[in-house]
């Protein structure tokens, strides 16, 4: 498997697009990137974003994340990176984005020419010029309708993998063609940002990848095709606005000759086929059936393999981005670092160093105090406040600060195992959680993590792991995903490092808690 070539992973987010590119034994050779706010400042985003007056509608222009990439492959080539040397590229999207193809905007992709920048040429390609995003949360409407529609919230969980969620495609799709029905009628395609962007370096439509596909409230999950009563709940003519989706490590053909000659793309450069960013976070971790991810960033997500689906109320289930019979499940968080942060300043001094004596200086269960902090609106579950409850359930107003600090990092573990096992997942003997995100440098969270979950933590220093982890699927997908598997590609990739083991008797103390938390938290998203 070992020769000169390269794979290129992309990473078409929510504030930038990044390139990595591998050689063949996986060494990162090249970073680049783009940012919106700074690098674009004509689209006037924040954060890459355009936040409308009702609060609740998030956009982004599509033709930025075009011009983006015009900028991002020149930087390249001005850096002196070899183009010729690609032997296939892949790439992730922020999830659940769409982007709609103008009628006739195909012929465009087909025929471009290199002497002009795409910017120019695909500008005027699109029928709705701002592409609603993940951020955006205003089709709470369109959610209910397509619930409904289907015979409830777990009938649409148990076929989509999600109840309704108002950032998933299938409810902005509603929303525009109940709204702007002539740019639903002018569109002739409807990508999702990840399959919009395999498109521009294919010079033709890149079908929807399963695990992306996954993220729309439309993909039947355990059949892998279009599911036919959300389609029809959702807008008219839709199958033909999407075409059918293929597992993500299909190999789509050779690059677009618009790369070759303008760039210096070898015309033989394959591409496959393009997922979401969480999906390519999965790939990037290396994460094998049994491992638990978990990402302790700006916000907290847990990722986890699963074999076999069980769609709950909360937290989503996807195809899994690297194996065509397996799926993954995805937990988000909005209430993470920041919480921890606002812990540490009221009750540590605002010292991590002390955030950790306090974690060390209290025994594990807390001697039953429990604490559930949402300050702001938490995803998993619908839920918001601050609530502490002590060891007899009564609620008490306040926890002595390490009490306070312990009370905060083991609710939020322990709403992560009880979530992760309510979608099928369960702690094995050969369960490993890989640890990720700016928290993740502070062994004493990580060792009530190890405790909680009663597994060891190791740690990765991917922060880019989502386009990573698209360089190696590109590889994968060059290879042949029929001759070889994912985890042989990757098996030479840079190794996690054992942070921390179990406490002995962790189980014992955590195994009664997890259902005792779950109790409480019902009780709270109850109210
Ligand atoms: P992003 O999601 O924006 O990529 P990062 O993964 O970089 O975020 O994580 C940033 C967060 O890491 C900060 O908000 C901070 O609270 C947290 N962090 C940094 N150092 C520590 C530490 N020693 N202990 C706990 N948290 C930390
Ligand atoms: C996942 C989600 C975000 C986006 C942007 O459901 O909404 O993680 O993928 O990163």
């Amino acid at each position: 498997m070992s020769g000169n070539g390269q794979y290129l992973g992309l990473d078409f987010s929510t504030q930038q697009i990044k390139a990595i590119a591998v050689d063949d034994s996986l060494k990162v050779v090249t970073e680049a990137a783009v940012q919106f706010d700074t690098d674009l400042p004509e689209f006037r985003t924040q954060g890459g974003a355009h936040q409308h007056d009702d609060g609740l509608t998030v956009t982004a222009p599509t033709a930025m994340w075009v011009k983006a990439l015009d900028m991002l492959l020149s930087r390249m080539k001005a850096s002196g990176f070899n183009f010729s040397r690609v032997k296939a590229l892949s790439g992730t999207g922020q999830q659940h984005g769409s982007v709609y193809w103008k009628t006739g905007a195909a012929s465009t992709l087909q025929h471009l020419q290199p002497d002009k920048t795409l910017y120019e040429q695909l500008k005027d390609s699109f029928s709705v010029e701002d592409s609603p995003i993940w951020m955006d949360s205003s089709t709470t409407a369109q959610c209910r309708q397509l619930e409904q529609a289907v015979g409830g919230a777990q009938k649409l969980a148990d076929i989509t993998g999600s109840r309704g969620y108002e950032r998933f495609t299938a409810n902005q799709i509603a929303k525009i063609s109940q709204n702007n029905r002539a740019a639903y009628d002018n569109c002739e395609r409807i990508s999702l940002v990840s399959s919009f962007a395999a498109s521009l370096f294919l010079g033709n439509y890149a079908p929807i990848d399963h695990s992306d596909g996954s993220g729309m409230n439309l993909l039947d999950i355990c059949e892998r095709k279009w599911s036919q009563p959300c389609l029809q709940a959702c807008a008219p003519g839709l199958e033909e606005k999407l075409d059918q989706p293929v597992p993500s490590f299909e190999n789509l053909g050779s690059i677009s000759a618009y790369y070759a000659d303008r760039y210096g793309f070898s015309p033989d450069c394959k591409v496959i086929t393009f997922t979401g960013d969480n999906s390519g976070s999965l790939a990037g971790m290396r994460l094998q059936q049994g491992d638990i991810a978990v990402s302790l960033g700006t916000s907290d997500t847990l990722f986890l393999w699963l074999q076999q689906p069980r769609p709950a109320l909360t937290g989503h289930i996807f195809c899994n981005p690297v194996d065509g019979h397996a799926y993954m499940a995805l937990l988000c968080y909005k209430n993470g670092s920041l919480t921890r942060e606002k812990i540490r300043d009221s009750s540590a001094d605002a010292s991590w160093e002390k955030f950790s004596q306090a974690l060390q200086s209290t025994p594990m269960g807390n001697n039953g105090n429990v604490g559930i902090y949402f300050d702001v609106q938490e995803i998993t579950p619908y839920a918001v406040g601050v609530h502490r409850f002590n060891s007899t359930d009564q609620k008490v107003e306040s926890f002595p600060p390490a009490v306070e600090v312990r009370a905060l990092v083991e609710g939020q573990f322990l709403a992560k195992r009880a979530h992760a096992e309510m979608l099928g997942y369960s702690v094995g003997c050969n369960t490993r959680v890989l640890a990720t995100g700016g928290a993740s440098s502070n062994t004493s969270i990580l060792q009530v993590l190890s405790d909680v979950f009663n597994a060891p933590v190791y740690i990765l220093d991917t922060a880019n792991s989502a386009c990573l982890g698209c360089a190696y699927r590109a590889k994968h997908g060059w290879l042949g995903s029929s001759k070889v598997q994912f985890q042989q590609v990757v098996q030479g990739a840079p190794e996690y490092k054992l942070a921390v083991t179990p406490s002995p008797n962790a189980k014992q103390v955590y195994d009664p808690l997890v259902g005792r938390y779950k109790r409480l938290e019902d009780q709270i998203a109850g109210q």
